[in-house]
């Protein structure tokens, strides 16, 4: 353990299983030092975060659907009702319906485009609004993004206009929070197997095309992620604000 992150109070939200970048992210903050708290979104994910919270030195958990305003309202209760006051954020969860990941992004719905801006994007905004009381003054706030905000990913569809959503929500939110000291960032992982990501049709398809490709000629694990995250969480990045740093073996940069 480093001790970078002691003294430091984390809420870390999109656990859902071993396999989530969420996890292996709580699992750096907590080996450099840092005090967890985990949200699982409904009764679905309950029994396996508060596992996952036990071997994270006894994490504490709450439940958070970011998709509605009085579930919002209740984290904020359970952490005020805990007298937990948070240096940290982490946003790694985000949704879209199975059927619009695949195919021609024009056949997205109006509800499933709803629904995906809503709960990938508008909830960082939600919840630095919500949250703000119980957030220390120069705390660290970063959500997960993907390049398919910035380039047309073959199915990613309607999840990179969230993601384009989401990225300037990060630049919109780090000028609102900059006057307390708040640093907002994204993290562009590079593609990683997990649950939701096995629900981008072609997926493994992207993997081996990465793996080719980048420049470090290998695909991101969540633990890549999760140590820049601990960068982000730590004062190593205090000047550093509204940015999207890429963690994806150099694969953005490649032109033909
Ligand atoms: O390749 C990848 N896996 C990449 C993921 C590359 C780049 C970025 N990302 C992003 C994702 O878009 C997401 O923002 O990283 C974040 C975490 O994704 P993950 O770790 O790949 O996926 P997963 O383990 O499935 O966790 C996402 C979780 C959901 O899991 P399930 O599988 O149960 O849908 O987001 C949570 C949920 O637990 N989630 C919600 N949490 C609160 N309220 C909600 C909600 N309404 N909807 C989904």
């Amino acid at each position: 353990m480093s001790g970078l992150l002691s003294g430091k109070t984390a809420l870390v939200m999109g656990v859902a299983n071993r396999w989530s970048i969420a996890y292996a992210i709580a699992k750096a903050l907590h080996t450099h030092g840092a005090r967890l708290a985990l949200t699982y979104e409904g009764e679905r994910t309950r029994d396996e975060v508060e596992k996952l919270a036990g071997e994270l030195g006894g994490a504490l958990t709450a439940q958070c659907d970011v998709a509605k305003d009085e579930s919002i309202a209740a984290l904020r209760s359970a952490l005020e009702g805990r007298d937990v006051k948070l240096d940290v954020l982490v946003h790694s969860l985000a949704f879209a319906r199975k059927e619009e990941l695949a195919g021609k992004y024009y056949a997205t719905s109006r509800s499933g485009f709803g629904m995906a801006l809503d709960i990938s994007a508008y909830s960082l905004a939600a919840l630095c609004r919500e949250l703000s009381p119980v957030i220390r003054d120069n705390g660290s706030v970063m959500a997960m993004t993907y390049l398919g905000s910035v380039r047309a990913v073959q199915n990613y569809n309607i999840m990179g206009v969230a993601k384009a959503a989401l990225e300037a929500s990060v630049r919109y939110l780090a000028v609102d929070m900059g006057d307390r000291g708040i640093r907002v960032n994204g993290i562009s992982a590079g593609p990683i197997k997990t649950a939701s990501a096995r629900a981008v049709s072609g997926f493994s398809n992207i993997l081996s095309e990465v793996a080719q490709r980048s420049p470090l000629k290998r695909n991101a694990m969540a633990e890549d992620v999760a140590n820049v995250a601990v960068f982000f969480a730590s004062d190593l990045s205090s000047l550093v604000t509204g940015q999207v740093l890429y963690v994806d073996a150099g694969y953005s940069i490649i032109g033909i």
